[in-house]
């Protein structure tokens, strides 16, 4: 190969003698995505769609101005920046492939922290009719304890106070939506992408809770020009490494400083409900329907939560990643037993999907040796996560007097993940907005209390006060503090032999 290319809009008719590269010009695209949260997953996902639909050259009027929201974002602002929005999206095939594709549907990127004000303006814009939002879990501001929005997080406290200059998604989403109703404009449709069961519907009643303090007179107009869709998700997105960004490299001579990698499969399932248009990414493989709500139970209880039962065991067994995880026979036994015994019957409404498939094509997929995908990656906002994920299951459990081991041995095992080493001694780095608080009350647990761990009311919500969790619960952590974790799954596996 002659000499590297450095990926940017200039270079772009050489690289595209390379690999794949937009052939739509992007100088005639209007924007009329605004996205915040630039992160990997947007980028292999929604802006991949939307990319893909773009190559229709009679669409013009959907380009994605990127919003990075965060002070923490400078690094991604500055990389997609200098590199005129276009990345390359390396899908890691089951073969051990490459497929490369430099990828141009983001034709703008703000920097919310240096200009809250353009990014308002930006989103007020007529021509702007969607603003989706990959913004985390935890990004939605709600309290599992208090089971609403949380108003006293000093973010909001701040934005409150500094209308427009905000920092966060529902200050910036109010100050936009204000302007629009005094310009008299059309509003516009907010889609969530995050992981959250109708993440439409608590999209709404998050903005709407912070609309009320600040803006009560903005809540009616917003209940009649804003909607807000629920969607499932889906593409597995591992954190770009250093070994990615040099084999694209050595297989292809370009020079991308933040190239994504992700795998093959992907999914979008979104409630057809746009206030303003929206583009036909049904003719490129997403799917429009009118409930979403049980794609997205399938697929948080068993996509999402099967991740954390790896990540959490495998974490604690010195693996590095999901793979590794998945390929032990006992984690793998466990992750069945749970989705087939616990997950399963809380899925029973599920009309049209065969589960059984969808389980093992989880399993394939969770196997795949090319993906790496970071066991720390998975671990990390766990607090956020696993409420989301994992808890809803036992609630349903519970309710209706069906098994809950499994998921109550994975709490144990996220308590002692949560001391910060593994079962060799070695340590674990834990990534959580609530780190300190998980690590305090791990220690208190492993003092002789168990239970303690489970008083993190904004996670656990009520559950200590079920006494068949509580038991299930102290028993595992105990058999885990004594036995190891692989010793341990390999008993409760054994105990519950017959059920898969
Ligand atoms: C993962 C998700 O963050 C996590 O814990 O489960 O990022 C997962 O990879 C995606 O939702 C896949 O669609």
């Amino acid at each position: 190969m002659e000499h590297n290319i450095k990926l940017n809009q200039k270079s772009l008719t050489e690289i595209s003698k390379r690999i794949s590269c937009p052939t739509y010009d992007r100088s005639q695209l209007k924007t009329g995505i605004v996205h915040i949260g630039i992160g990997g997953f947007h980028r292999a996902h929604e802006a991949y769609y939307t990319d893909q639909l773009l190559h229709n050259t009679a669409i013009t009027e959907w380009g994605i101005c990127g919003v990075a929201l965060l002070p923490s974002d400078t690094n991604i602002y500055n990389t997609l920046k200098a590199q005129d929005g276009l990345y390359t999206l390396m899908v890691k095939e089951f073969d051990g492939s490459l497929t490369k594709r430099v990828i141009g549907s983001i034709t703008e990127i703000l920097f919310a922290p240096a200009n809250p004000i353009e990014v308002i303006q930006k989103m007020a814009s007529p021509e702007v009719k969607i603003v989706t939002l990959t913004i985390t879990e935890g990004g939605y501001n709600y309290n599992e304890a208090t089971k609403s929005f949380d108003k006293e997080n000093p973010a909001i406290l701040h934005d409150i106070a500094h209308p427009s200059a905000p920092k966060t998604v529902f200050g910036y989403l109010t100050q936009a939506l204000k302007l629009r109703k005094e310009n008299g404009s059309k509003g516009f449709t907010i889609q969530s992408c995050d992981n959250i069961q109708g993440n439409g519907d608590m999209t709404k009643t998050m903005l709407l809770s912070y609309v009320q303090m600040v803006e009560p007179s903005l809540v009616a107009w917003i209940e009649e020009h804003v909607s807000f869709p629920n969607s499932m998700v889906d593409r597995i997105t591992p954190a770009t490494s250093p070994n990615d960004i040099e084999r694209l490299q050595t297989e292809a001579g370009i020079d991308d400083a933040w190239p994504v990698v992700c795998e093959p499969f992907k999914q979008w399932v979104i409630e057809d409900d746009f206030v303003n248009g929206r583009p036909l990414w049904e003719a490129v493989g997403a799917q429009f329907v009118e409930d979403v709500v049980p794609y997205e139970k399938m697929k948080l209880s068993l996509l999402n939560a099967g991740h954390t039962v790896l990540g959490v065991l495998g974490a604690l067994s010195g693996y590095a990643t999901i793979d590794e995880a998945v390929h032990d026979t006992q984690i793998s036994t466990f992750l069945k037993h749970y989705m087939d015994t616990e997950v399963t019957p809380t899925l029973a409404d599920l009309e049209g999907v065969d589960l059984e498939a969808y389980k093992a094509s989880l399993l394939q997929r969770f196997g795949n040796v090319n993906i790496k995908d970071q066991i720390d990656r998975i671990c990390s906002e766990s607090s956020a996560k696993i409420p989301i994920f994992v808890l809803p299951t036992v609630t349903s459990n519970l309710e209706s007097n069906r098994s809950i081991d499994f998921a109550a041995f994975l709490m144990a095992a996220w308590a002692i993940y949560s001391l910060g080493k593994d079962d060799n001694g070695d340590d674990l780095i834990i990534k959580d907005a609530i780190a300190t608080t998980l690590h305090d009350k791990a220690v208190v647990a492993s003092n002789g209390n168990p239970t303690a761990f489970l008083e993190i009311e904004s996670v656990f919500g009520q559950l200590k006060t079920s006494e068949r969790f509580v038991a299930a619960y102290t028993s595992a952590y105990q058999n885990i503090t004594k036995l190891g974790t692989e010793k341990s799954v390999l008993n409760l596996n054994n105990n519950n032999l017959n059920t898969i």
